[in-house]
């Protein structure tokens, strides 16, 4: 009997592993869910164990009712398969070697087969996601052939090219426009060099995006005061404790932390922990006075990053209680944090509310969460903002990056993270 386990950040993955390993007839013995930490411990990972084997003489179990697990298929990839989520901490699916169920199983008459036992219920899981996807890909294919339809007179050959710029949500008159820039810069020769094009595309695509580049001093004496504003739950806290620890840890600068969020406990706690790692002063404000004061008590830091309560775009009255926080200090910078996940329409209407605060350059969080990068590109331009920042996970400090048109270029071109 041949035993092995295989570990992956989704069930789909580990499944793959084992079919690419042993092969379709190979054995499901156990699923375990697990958490790995990361980044001294703040941070928490989910991960799949599957134990397989092969060559084993497994019977067929009678069907025993069983609760149904609570782990739900909650997202699916771009690479159509599901991504497995529990909903608490570490669960293991043990099974008696009767209860076993093959891998290969999905196709035909296997479904009864499937749902006999709780890790078979996975692969089942599995391939009702794969339907879903299956479906997404069916009403993508109608939405694009329709916008596909209205497409410019463009050679045949690059159709495909336009088809990726909508499909990310590149407005269709910014898309039109690169198509038919692009139609005067390529002879037919270089149909036949899909690089070639794509670089030329990137190329007016890099030029589309006005980008701001990184926080930097600029005054000789006192400290560099950014504000970071927003919706909530976008990512300003993470994001200020991601340049909190880039600013301090890689360029070595003293950085002081600032909270208006004090709302909420937890939001004070999540900072604090941040601060701590970091080995940076935390001030918890609640007013513009104590605002001023904490700016005086830090000015001996090169950078205070001030951090702040989430706002709905549409509360006047918070968003004008911010105004006059921040009016106290009159940072140096105020980014607007805004989620790429977020529909285009109320990425604008948050532009709109928060310039009332002041917004100076806009950060995109969650790209890695996105299938539309092209937002980014359609906002800043609308509103005439610079790109300061993209973020690109939840890992602490890792996932941030300087926004560079190129980057996003690339992304929107179909490039992965
Ligand atoms: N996937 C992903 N999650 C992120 C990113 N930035 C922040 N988050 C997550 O978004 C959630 C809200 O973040 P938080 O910083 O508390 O948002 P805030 O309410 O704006 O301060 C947290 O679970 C973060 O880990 C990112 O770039 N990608
Ligand atoms: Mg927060």
């Amino acid at each position: 009997m041949n035993l092995q386990t295989f570990k992956a950040a989704t069930m789909a993955e580990a499944l793959t592993q084992v079919k690419s390993n042993m092969g379709s007839d190979a054995v499901i013995l156990h699923t375990r869910t697990f958490y790995t930490r990361h980044w001294l411990g703040l941070r928490r990972r989910e991960m799949v164990e599957i134990t397989a084997g092969k060559g084993l003489n497994v019977g067929r179990r009678r069907f025993v009712a069983e609760p149904a697990p609570s782990a739900q298929p909650t997202r699916v990839t771009g690479g159509g398969l599901a991504a497995y989520r529990s909903g608490g901490g570490d669960r293991e699916r043990a099974l008696a070697p009767a209860g076993a169920s093959r891998v290969g199983a999905g196709g035909g008459g296997a479904g009864r087969a499937l749902m006999e036992t709780p890790a078979a219920t996975s692969a089942a899981m599995l391939s009702v996601s794969k339907e879903i996807s299956d479906l997404k890909c069916l009403v993508k294919d109608l939405v694009t052939s329709n916008r596909q339809r209205q497409a410019p007179q463009v050679p045949e050959e690059l159709v495909d090219y336009y088809v990726q710029l909508i499909t990310n949500q590149v407005a269709d008159e910014l898309a039109t426009d690169i198509l038919k820039t692009l139609q005067k810069q390529v002879r037919p020769e270089h149909f036949s060099q899909p690089e070639f094009i794509r670089e030329k595309l990137a190329d007016q695509l890099e030029k589309l995006i006005p980008t701001a580049g990184p926080i930097v001093r600029t005054k000789a004496t006192g400290p560099h005061v950014v504000a970071l504003i927003g919706p909530t739950g976008v990512g300003k806290t993470t994001t200020l404790a991601k340049l909190a620890a880039n600013l301090k840890l890689r360029e070595k600068h003293r950085v002081g932390l600032i909270t208006l969020d004090t709302f909420r406990i937890a939001a004070v706690d999540q900072l604090k922990r941040y601060a701590d790692i970091i080995g940076s002063p935390l001030r918890v404000v609640n007013s513009g006075e104590e605002l001023r004061e904490a700016v005086k008590a830090m000015s001996d830091c090169d950078f205070l990053l001030i951090d702040t309560a989430g706002r709905s775009p549409k509360d006047t009255m918070k968003l004008n209680e911010l105004r006059g926080l921040l009016s106290a200090v009159e940072p140096d910078e105020v980014h607007l944090v805004l989620s790429t996940t977020a529909s285009e329409d109320s990425i604008e209407l948050a532009v709109s509310r928060f310039s009332e605060v002041r917004v100076d350059k806009i950060i995109f969080t969650q790209i890695d969460e996105t299938a539309h990068v092209g937002v980014v590109l359609n906002v800043v331009r609308k509103v005439n903002k610079s790109l300061s920042y993209i973020t690109t996970g939840q890992d602490v400090p890792d996932d941030i990056e300087v926004g560079r048109g190129r980057r996003l270029a690339h992304l929107i071109l179909g490039n992965s993270l």
